[in-house]
């Protein structure tokens, strides 16, 4: 039966390829460097500020699984997103390319712009490996792309801005968000108390009533735990994507206690008149004032994000015990990040857009079996992750990518690799430099909108704008200069 042969055919040569390369690759590796470690397990939470991390600093909220993480491999403290809010960042780090080298800037995927040039995923599904990603590695709504899947009748369109070609398989993880059953509250917009539970990218806090499998976080840890077991023994890249602590913050209610009575939640310093030297745009989109949202609802913001967090915590522990469990620790880079800050009431700021250090740095811990751990002060970007991994898999380079290869920094944490990090604020048509010493944000690309600058070592939390100070107007000038020197070259570009 030709028909039936042809069919047979069509799967039988594929796996027959697949076998004899994956052969050649296991003797090539075990030729060159039998210590080469070839996974790729690259964690990514939502919305997640380094401050609200045990092993950043945060004495309140408890993190252990990550910090096990960062105990083992290199915690960096000057990494920064390429964009300050989901998709212009995932589509960056993603494709390799800075947002204004593409021009994607809102909640695309960067595929029509790059052609047939792989991304990071992809490069290593070319090269032989398994790809995968389970929930939200590209853009996808949060919480209406999550709340979709859910939904039956709308079970095709919740892949959000994925693209298809990167992936072996790719996975979804629906949950009930917002609509979870428990007691909930809109903080947001609500000042009589009013207002219902709602959803939409709203300050809304959920005890929710039920286990961690209730949620989209629990079911991608359950599905990547199985994709680890499963791919133990075949090179992989796989990408977890969990959406907390984006908001809803919703969470089984056990996550709440260490938090509980939300009055006991700390905020950050107010100081009189912090407005007063930050350019219009510089204010952040969500702030205490336009949120309507009064100290009560401040502090229980804090508390529902701090929840939000300890529950993504405990996820990545069930994910990093699976790779324990199949004895594939010490052959298994594991890389756990954020795809930008968050403001938790820093200038009474609240959420991502801005480009102060809250918003614009993000935690990052890369764990490569065999290398010493550490915390590396360099300053770094996600950009950077594609082209350092592939360098780390012994994978083709390419002169393409606009990140560079930082793994000198995972041998010795005390190297600079770069001078200043680049990140921008699309919709603000802001744009950052950071240096070692220095803070330069501008606003429009000729910096009509006015600019600030700041002392990190004297000011690190960025209080005082010393763009008028004429002491420092040659620093001022020439963060200008390099800023408009940065936009040029990642414009000169193959695309
Ligand atoms: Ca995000």
């Amino acid at each position: 039966m030709p028909a039936l042969w042809q069919e047979k055919k069509a799967l039988f040569l594929p796996l027959m390829f697949s076998l004899l390369s994956w052969g050649c690759m296991a003797l090539n590796c075990s030729a060159e460097n039998s210590e080469r470690p070839y996974n790729v397990l690259f964690i990514i939470s939502d919305d997640l500020t380094a401050t609200a991390l045990s092993c950043y600093g945060n004495q309140v909220c408890h993190t252990p699984n990550i910090d096990s993480l960062a105990a083992r491999g290199v915690r960096f403290t000057r990494a920064y997103c390429q964009a300050t809010y989901c998709g212009p960042s995932r589509a960056s780090f993603m494709s390799g390319y800075y947002p204004h080298a593409t021009g994607v800037f809102g909640y695309v995927s960067p595929r029509p712009k790059i052609g047939d040039r792989a991304t990071w995923a992809q490069h290593f599904k070319n090269n032989g490996y398994y790809s995968a990603r389970v929930s939200k590695i590209y853009h996808m709504g949060v919480p209406g792309g999550i709340e979709e899947g859910a939904d039956p009748k709308k079970h095709n369109n919740h892949h959000g801005a994925d693209d298809a070609v990167s992936w072996t398989e790719r996975f979804n993880s629906p949950g009930p968000e917002w609509r979870a059953l428990g007691d909930g509250e809109t903080l947001e917009g609500n000042p009589n108390g009013k207002k219902p539970v709602v959803g939409g990218n709203t300050f809304v806090v959920v005890e929710a009533d039920g286990d961690d499998l209730v949620h989209s976080d629990g079911k991608t840890a359950a599905k990547a735990v199985d994709l680890i077991h499963e791919h133990k023994d075949e090179p992989f890249w796989l990408g977890v994507g969990f959406v907390r602590p984006h908001v809803p913050f919703v969470a089984p209610r056990s996550y709440y206690e260490p938090f509980l009575p939300y009055s006991s939640m700390q905020l950050p310093e107010k100081l009189p008149g912090d407005w007063d030297d930050i350019p219009k745009p510089g204010i952040n989109y969500k702030t205490s004032l336009n949120m309507k949202m009064d100290l009560r609802r401040q502090k229980k913001a804090v508390g529902g994000y701090y929840a939000s967090v300890a529950f993504m915590d405990a996820q990545v522990g069930r994910v990093l015990k699976a790779l324990r469990d199949a004895k594939i620790e010490d052959r298994t880079i594991v890389i756990f990040t954020s795809d930008h800050g968050y403001h938790l009431g820093e200038h009474d700021f609240w959420a991502k857009v801005s480009l102060h250090d809250e918003s614009a740095a993000v935690p990052l811990i890369i764990c490569v079996p065999g290398k010493k751990p550490a915390v590396c002060h360099g300053l770094i970007e996600l950009i950077d992750l594609y082209p350092t991994t592939a360098k780390l898999c012994g994978l083709p380079a390419q002169e393409r990518l606009q990140g560079q290869d930082i793994s000198p920094l995972l041998d010795d944490p005390t190297l600079e690799v770069r001078d200043a990090a680049f990140s921008v604020a699309p919709m603000r048509k802001a744009f950052l430099m950071r240096e070692d010493r220095w803070a330069y944000i501008q606003y429009n690309e000729n910096g009509s909108a006015g600019a600030e600058l700041f002392d990190m070592q004297e000011d690190p939390l960025q209080y005082k704008n010393l763009i008028e100070d004429p002491k420092h107007a040659k620093t001022a000038e020439r963060m200008r200069a390099s800023l408009a020197e940065k936009l040029n070259s990642l414009r000169d570009n193959d695309l």
